[in-house]
């Protein structure tokens, strides 16, 4: 049989192998229906398919994927759904959406189009998927025809700038319905690559997990993500353990505070792997032109072994980097290249250089190389022989050593999530951290199942209370804001 990720996305003429039984089905049927009756107001015509791609929390394996790491996230319920139909008569990109807060946008029917980053607009993550599968169906020999136009409603659940990758599940569900209205079809490995890929033209040099997990998961498991090659492989959580997702509802706008933010440590975790490399004995040209990320110098620490360096790349920082933060001239003295000319590859990196006044090194790679051992330490638990209640305790631990290291290495956290995540901790979680990129958006907490509602009801009195009383939220709206996740189902196609 062939392996779960080189299957094609699944096409079904029902609801039921997604959303399986009970009243989440009917929601479902009562969605579907809806976006059907809207698309008819909107563009006088049924739309041809629709395709769906959840959003992700993250468990453990934070900032590690864009240096090849592995990681261990779960979809969740919350996704976006998007119906389409091919408009030959004309060659616009007309894409509505079922909330009246994002107008329509307009784009032409052309696949090489540059998008307006300085002019940021919500439909440009479907032109990322619109771009990404002309590519792709390029690169793949498959004839397309001339571009034609499409009108596209989109409708999506997952809550923005929340570490839940809502613009993953959109670009995804964007790329397959595209894919599906051209009629074509690709193993579900190579479409996490290719809207990995085309997602970066919003800006942001991520790494492959959200895409992934959205295209890959599969209902009842986590899943641990290992990259080049992408790869899937089930996790079967502990009983008796739930992941409740919480909103600090701080909002972490990605797209624009990408050069002080997510785009600075993919850059500095860069420098620290080039760096290293060095110092471990590679040339600086070769460092400059061969290391591309921590997860490549993993390897010389350990052909250095028994020589003179360490094999432990945790050991190798703590000789290596010193702790103060470097400055430009420091590092260029270790490269003797300038950071203009050997960053040069990337407009994003350039942005980043000009905005930073320093790099700190030794942190940014001690996260990493720690980051990735708890991932590991992860999925051994969850596989040993200890008791349910033995695992939950020992998850629990990991994700606070992970919460701690992205707060105090890493600097992606914020008051709030401090805040959430602490009270989460006295209120009885095994363990809680930030998910996601950070910086605001959403904790995640492993919680005993039997107390997950008097835990709920916590949060709400000691951590949300305070934020409704100052108006930051609607009561009625807090179901949005902290919800209890089990594992859902990756990227479909319906066809009905
Ligand atoms: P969020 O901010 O949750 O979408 C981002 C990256 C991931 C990963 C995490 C941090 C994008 C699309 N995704 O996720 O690849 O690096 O941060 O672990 O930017
Ligand atoms: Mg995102």
């Amino acid at each position: 049989m062939a392996k779960h990720e080189e299957l094609p996305i699944p096409i079904y003429n029902n609801l039921e192998p997604v959303y399986g039984g009970g009243s989440s089905l009917e929601e479902a049927q009562l969605r579907f229906n809806i976006l059907k009756s809207k698309f008819k107001e909107f563009f006088g015509h049924t739309p041809q398919l629709f395709a769906r791609s959840p959003g992700r929390v993250n468990l453990i394996g934070e900032h590690i994927d864009y240096e090849g790491y592995s990681v261990l996230p779960m979809a969740i319920r919350q996704d976006t759904i998007i119906a389409i139909r091919k408009n030959e008569s004309e060659k616009v990109l007309r894409i509505a959406n079922v909330n009246d807060k994002y107008s329509m946008c307009t784009y032409p029917a052309d696949p090489i189009q540059e998008l307006d980053l300085k002019n940021h607009k919500w439909g440009h993550y479907f032109i990322c998927g619109y771009k990404g599968f002309h590519d792709y169906a390029k690169l793949k020999g498959v004839n397309v025809g001339e571009p034609v136009g499409l009108d596209v409603l989109v409708d999506g659940t997952v809550p923005t700038g929340s570490g839940l990758s809502s613009s993953a599940a959109f670009v995804c569900s964007s790329t397959i319905a595209i894919m599906a209205a051209f009629d074509v079809n690709f193993p579900k490995k190579e479409i996490a690559q290719v809207t990995c890929d085309c997602e970066r033209h919003i800006g942001t040099q991520s790494g492959g997990m959200d895409q992934a997990i959205s295209v890959m998961a599969k209902t009842g498991f986590a899943e641990l993500i290992d990259f080049n090659p992408i790869r899937a492989t089930d996790v079967q959580l502990p009983d008796g353990g739930t992941f409740v997702i919480g909103h600090s509802l701080a909002e972490s706008q990605k797209a624009v505070t990408a050069a002080t933010n997510y785009n600075n440590r993919v850059v500095e975790c860069r420098l620290a792997a080039i760096v290293l490399a060095i110092k471990l004995g590679m040339k600086p040209a070769e460092a400059i032109s061969k290391v591309k990320t921590l997860s490549d110098v993993e390897g010389l620490c350990v052909s250095f072994a028994g020589t003179k360096n360490s094999s432990d790349p945790v050991l190798a920082v703590k000789e290596y980097l010193k702790e103060e933060p470097y400055t430009a001239e420091e590092i260029e003295a270790v490269t003797g290249e300038k950071l203009t000319s050997f960053l040069n590859i990337n407009a994003s990196y350039l942005d980043v250089i000009k905005a930073a006044k320093q790099y700190k090194l030794h942190q940014r790679a001690a996260h990493v190389y720690s980051e990735a051992k708890r991932v590991y330490g992860f999925k051994d638990v969850v596989s040993s022989s200890l008791s349910d209640e033995e695992k939950l305790k020992k998850l629990g631990d990991l994700m606070n050593e992970s919460h701690y290291s992205c707060s105090n290495l890493y600097e992606c956290s914020c008051p709030e999530l401090e805040e959430l995540t602490k009270i989460s901790r006295d209120n009885g979680a095994f363990g809680a951290r930030l998910t996601g990129a950070g910086w605001g958006g959403c904790a995640v907490a492993l919680v005993k199942e039997s107390i997950v509602p008097q835990f709920i009801l916590n949060l709400k009195e000691h951590y949300y209370q305070s934020r409704i009383d100052k108006g930051v939220i609607k009561k009625d709206d807090l179901g949005l804001y902290v919800f209890a996740s089990k594992p859902s189902s990756g990227s479909a196609i319906f066809k009905f």
